[in-house]
C-alpha cells in the first residue's frame, strides 16, 4: 500500500514556516544550552557489494547530515553524527559527548539496515531509564515501517521512544513542543514522556510512539502523514553538518573532537546533495511519488551553486551526487540549475573544471533535454544513472524502448557524459533471447555497445510503500526462506532473489551474476586499458576495476543464497510484513474528521489502523 497523501490544500507547509520554527528554536536552545545529541546512521556491512560498493562508505549519507544541519540551524551545536559505515563498533551506551551522556539519540535507517538499527535501539534501552537518552528513530525505515522499531512484546521490552515518519520540520516541531515542556536540567526523555501523556505531540503530523495503557495491550499512536516543505531553498545549509562527523575508528564510544574539516574529503570524497525530490511517473514498484504526495520539490540554481562551492571551499569536496529521484523530470527546474552552474566560476576557472557531479534520471526525460545537453555538461555533469529497467517495456513503460535508450546513451557519450544504466531484472525477462532484445544479456551487450560505463542490475523486490507491495506477497511470489535460511531485511536490496513466481528462482540469481560477469571482467578491463584514445578512458578503466572488486564481494555474499534456492525447499510468504499491534490515531473518532487529512479516507498507514 502506498503512503497516503494529505488533502491538496494541506499537503505543503506554508512558505517560511521552517525558517520561523528554526528562529523560535534558536531562542529556546539558548535556554536549554546543555542538550547533547548523537545522530547515528545504521549500516549493515552485509550489504557491501555491487553496485554501491564504493559509494556506500565514501559518501556520507545526506539523511543524517540533513538532520545534523537542522539541529545546528536550531542552535543545538553539541551534536555529533556517527556513521556505522566508519564506526562499526559504536554503542550508544558507551557514548560520551563533551564529557556527558547524550540527552537525545537519533537513529536513521533504511530497511536493509534494520538489524543494526534495532541493535542500536536495544543497546540504548539497556541504559537505566533515569539516564536513558530520548531515542528518536527516522529515515526510510521509520517512514514506511515505523511499527518495526518498537517491540510490543511485554517479555522483551525495547523500542524507540518516538519515530519520525517525515523530514526536518517534523523533528523540529517535536523538539519545540518538547523544550516548551522541559524544566531546566530535567532529562529530555522525562519531559518527552510527560508531554506525550499530556497529548502535547498529538497534533505534530509525522510521529509514531508506543502507548501502554494500564491493563490493555500496547498500541502504536500514529499522528498521520507529514506536511512537506515545498521550497527546498528553505532547508538549512548542508555545510555545517560535515563538521559534526565522528572520525572513523574502532571504538565503541565517541572521540573528543569531530572530524576536522581538512580530513572530511579523505573519508567522504563524494558529497551527496539534495537538489530535487519527487517524480511524475508512477511505476507500481516504486514508493517515491506517493512519499512526495505527488509533488515535485526543488532547490534553485543559485542555492545549488552556493552549496557546491561552499562545500568545495570548506571541505575540498569536488564530486557530488544529486539525491534526486529523477532530476530531469521537472525540465524547467533542471534547466534553471544547470544554467546557473554552467555560467558559474570557482575562483578564476569555470565551475566544471573544479566540480563534477552526477545524478539519477530516466531515458524519457533525458531525451527531452537533448537540445540542452551541452549546457548540462558545462554545468559539470559527468555521469548520469538512467532508470533503464527492462528496455523491452515488459516490466514498465516509461518511454524507454531499446531504440530510445540507445539514442539517449549516444546523446550522453557524445557530450562527454558517462551513461550508467540501472536495470531491473524480473520473472518475465529471459537471460538470453534469440530474435529480440528481451534477454538480460542481450540488453547488457547493447548498453555496453552504446557506451555504458557502469552497470546496476537489481532483481525486482517488493518495496514497502509501493502499490504492488502487498500484491507481490499475496501472489505467493515472495520467498520467506530457502533451505531453512530465512530472508532477512539486509537481503532486500535487490541483489538477492527474494521474490519470484518461478519454480527455479536460483536461475534468476545465476542470471544476474552472469550478466554482471559479462559486463565486468578482466578481458573487458584489458580492452578498456588498450583503448587509450577513447573519450573518458580513465572513467572506463576505473569502473571496470571497481566493478570487478564489487563483483567478488557480490559473488561471495549471494552464491550461498543461490545454492539454497537451488537446494530448496522454498517457503513462500503469504502476506506482507505489517504491524503486529494496532495503530491508532491520537484523537477520538469524532475529532479525527476535523484533523489532518486522509488519502481518500484516512491519514494512517496500515490496514490494521483504527481510531481509538
Ligand atoms: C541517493 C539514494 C541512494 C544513494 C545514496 C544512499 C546513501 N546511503 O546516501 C545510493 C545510490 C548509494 C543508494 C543506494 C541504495 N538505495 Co537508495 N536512495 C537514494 C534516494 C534517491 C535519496 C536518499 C537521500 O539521500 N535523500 C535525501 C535525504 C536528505 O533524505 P532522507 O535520507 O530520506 O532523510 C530525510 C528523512 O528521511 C529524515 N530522516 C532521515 N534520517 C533520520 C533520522 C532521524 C532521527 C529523523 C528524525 C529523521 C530522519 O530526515 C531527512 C531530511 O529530510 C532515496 C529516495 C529518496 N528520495 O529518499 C533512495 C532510497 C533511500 N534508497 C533505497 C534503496 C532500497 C537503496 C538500495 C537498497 C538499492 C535499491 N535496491 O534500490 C541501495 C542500498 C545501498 C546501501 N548499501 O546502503 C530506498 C530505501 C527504502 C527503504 N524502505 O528503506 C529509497 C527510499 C528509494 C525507494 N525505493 O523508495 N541510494
Ligand atoms: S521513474 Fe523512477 S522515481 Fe519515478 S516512479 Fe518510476 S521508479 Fe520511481
Amino acid at each position: 500500500m502506498e503512503l497516503p497523501c494529505r488533502l491538496p490544500q494541506d499537503a505543503l507547509l506554508k512558505p517560511g514556516a521552517l525558517g520561523a520554527l528554526l528562529g523560535r528554536l534558536r531562542g529556546m536552545a539558548q535556554a536549554h544550552g546543555d542538550i547533547r545529541t548523537v545522530i547515528v546512521c545504521a549500516f549493515d556491512r552485509r550489504t557491501r557489494m555491487l553496485p554501491f560498493v564504493y559509494a556506500d562508505k565514501r559518501m556520507a549519507p545526506a539523511g543524517v547530515r540533513a538532520v545534523g544541519a537542522a539541529m545546528a540551524a536550531a542552535g543545538f551545536d553539541r551534536t555529533r553524527i556517527v556513521l556505522q559505515q566508519w564506526n562499526a563498533n559504536f554503542q550508544p551506551s558507551r557514548a560520551l559527548l563533551d564529557g556527558a551522556a547524550p540527552d537525545i539519540l537519533m537513529i536513521s535507517a533504511m530497511n536493509i539496515h534494520t538489524a543494526p538499527a534495532k541493535a542500536l535501539i536495544r543497546d540504548a534501552c539497556r541504559i537505566p531509564p533515569a539516564h536513558r537518552p530520548l531515542v528518536i528513530a527516522g529515515g526510510p525505515k521509520a517512514i514506511y515501517e515505523p511499527w518495526d522499531l518498537f517491540s510490543c512484546d511485554p517479555s522483551d521490552r525495547w523500542g524507540a521512544d518516538v519515530a519520525v515518519t517525515g523530514e526536518e520540520y517534523v523533528l523540529l516541531e517535536l523538539l519545540e513542543r518538547l523544550l516548551g515542556e522541559r524544566r531546566r536540567g530535567e532529562p529530555v526523555r522525562q519531559a518527552f514522556i510527560r508531554g506525550r501523556d499530556k497529548g502535547l505531540f498529538d497534533s505534530v503530523a509525522g510521529l509514531v510512539w508506543r502507548r501502554d495503557a494500564d491493563g490493555a495491550s500496547p498500541e502504536l499512536v500514529d499522528t498521520g502523514v507529514q506536511r512537506l516543505l515545498s521550497d527546498l531553498d528553505e532547508l538549512p545549509h548542508p555545510a555545517g553538518a560535515y563538521s559534526m562527523l565522528e572520525p572513523p575508528g574502532r571504538g565503541a564510544g565517541l572521540s573528543s573532537r569531530a572530524l576536522p574539516a581538512a580530513r572530511v574529503r579523505r573519508y567522504s570524497p563524494l558529497g551527496s546533495l539534495v537538489l530535487t525530490f519527487g517524480c511524475a511517473f508512477s511505476c507500481e514498484y516504486c514508493p517515491i511519488p506517493a512519499y512526495n504526495q505527488r509533488h515535485r520539490r526543488a532547490k534553485s540554481g543559485a542555492r545549488v551553486l552556493d552549496e557546491m562551492t561552499r562545500l568545495y571551499r570548506e571541505y575540498g569536496i569536488r564530486y557530488f551526487f544529486g539525491t534526486d529521484d529523477n532530476f530531469f523530470n521537472d525540465r524547467d527546474r533542471a534547466l534553471e540549475v544547470t544554467d546557473a552552474l554552467a555560467r558559474a566560476q570557482v575562483g578564476t576557472r569555470a565551475l566544471r573544471h573544479t566540480i563534477r557531479w552526477g545524478t539519477e534520471v530516466t531515458v524519457h526525460d533525458t531525451l527531452g533535454m537533448a537540445e540542452h545537453m551541452g549546457t548540462v555538461r558545462k554545468a559539470g555533469v559527468r555521469a548520469l544513472w538512467l532508470g533503464v529497467e527492462d528496455m523491452s517495456g515488459v516490466l514498465v513503460r516509461k518511454g524507454q524502448t531499446a531504440d530510445r535508450t540507445i539514442e539517449a546513451f549516444k546523446l550522453l557519450t557524445s557530450h562527454g557524459i558517462c551513461p550508467m544504466p540501472m536495470m531491473m531484472h524480473h520473472d518475465d525477462q529471459p537471460l538470453v533471447s534469440r530474435k529480440d532484445c528481451r534477454g538480460l544479456i542481450n540488453q547488457v551487450r547493447m548498453l555496453r555497445g552504446a557506451g555504458a560505463f557502469g552497470l546496476q542490475i537489481l532483481m525486482l523486490t517488493p518495496a514497502a510503500g509501493s502499490s504492488s507491495y502487498e500484491r507481490t506477497y499475496e501472489s505467493g511470489a515472495a520467498i520467506d526462506s530457502a533451505a531453512g535460511r530465512p530472508v532477512k531485511p539486509h537481503m532486500l536490496d535487490g541483489n538477492y532473489v527474494t521474490a519470484s513466481r518461478t519454480d527455479m528462482p536460483w536461475k534468476k540469481q545465476a542470471g544476474m551474476l552472469s550478466a554482471y560477469l559479462y559486463f565486468y571482467n578482466p578481458l573487458r578491463l584489458v580492452a578498456a586499458l588498450l583503448r587509450v584514445r577513447r573519450p573518458m578512458y580513465a572513467a572506463d578503466v576505473l569502473m571496470q576495476v571497481l566493478g570487478m572488486w564489487g563483483l567478488v564481494k557480490t559473488l561471495r555474499r549471494t552464491l550461498p543464497w543461490l545454492l539454497r534456492l537451488w537446494r530448496g525447499p522454498l517457503s513462500r510468504a503469504k502476506t506482507a510484513p505489517t504491524a503486529r499491534v494496532n495503530m491508532v490515531t491520537p484523537w477520538p473518532p469524532h475529532a479525527a474528521q476535523s484533523r489532518p487529512p486522509a488519502p481518500p479516507a484516512h491519514p494512517q498507514r496500515t490496514s490494521r489502523t483504527r481510531t481509538r
